[in-house]
């Protein structure tokens, strides 16, 4: 071997045990889940979980599941500051298939598992005053969605897609599938959940020119 090549080998190697755990706790871990993800349901093929195009605001966010927290407060009943576990408490699970479509034009079909955001707000109690749902995560995104859309609709707040844990890079713990809607409405590592009568609050890419509908029948950009 050439030495200039050796010596560079050997930083390489020293390199990587130096930043050893770190780098795992750090690393994206999709090429792993990859292997166990469901890749098929209902006879329906699924997209895998390293299909997703990143390109979140911040980058990826790395949330730990001991100091998370998430906060429901605005109009709602009982101001609440739940721990992990306490999110998931006592909620029925559902599952589903649902595709997202991000506005730059690719899609993914996966199988997203869950509770209800309905199911969320109840815990919390719902103001009659309440017109909207402002959501907002730990890289300071935010959306928001009329009251309705949780009663018209079941959505879920997932926190497995695919069958597996919803990995840092795409949204743990919590994301928003926002059915129906623009992938920028699928607000991952969500944080805080505000009941609100402000109709003219706009989230990060609503503010931007992006429809506050984001239905996806719709064009993205306009009014
Ligand atoms: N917190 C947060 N959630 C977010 C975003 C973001 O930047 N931050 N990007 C949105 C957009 S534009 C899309 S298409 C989906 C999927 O993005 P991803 O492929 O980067 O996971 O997440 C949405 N949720
Ligand atoms: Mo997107």
């Amino acid at each position: 071997m050439h030495t200039g090549m050796k010596s560079a080998a050997i930083l390489a190697v020293g390199m990587f045990l130096a930043s050893g755990c770190a780098r795992q706790q750090q690393g994206s871990g999709i090429a792993d889940l990859k292997r166990v993800e469901v890749k098929e349901y209902q006879g329906k093929r699924l997209s895998s979980v390293g299909d997703f195009v990143e390109n979140s605001i911040k980058g990826p966010q790395y949330v730990k599941q001991a100091s998370y927290r998430m906060r429901l407060h605005g109009l709602v009943k009982r101001p609440l500051t739940l721990t992990y576990a306490q999110v998931l408490a006592g909620k029925r699970r559902y599952r589903k298939v649902v595709r997202l479509d991000c506005v730059e034009g690719w899609s993914v079909n996966i199988l997203w598992e869950g509770f209800l955001m309905r199911d969320l707000l109840k815990q919390a109690g719902v103001d009659p005053r309440t017109k909207v749902v402002i959501l907002r995560a730990a890289d300071g995104y935010s959306t928001s969605f009329p009251l309705d859309y949780f009663y018209k609709k079941d959505i879920i707040v997932a926190d497995k897609m695919n069958g597996v844990l919803i990995p840092a890079v795409r949204g743990f713990p919590f994301m928003l599938v926002a059915e129906d809607k623009w992938g920028y409405k699928w607000i991952k590592w969500i944080t805080s959940i505000e009941l609100s009568d402000d109709v003219s609050f706009r989230g990060y890419w609503e503010r931007r020119g992006y429809t506050n509908s984001g239905d996806r029948d719709k064009a993205s950009i306009g009014r």
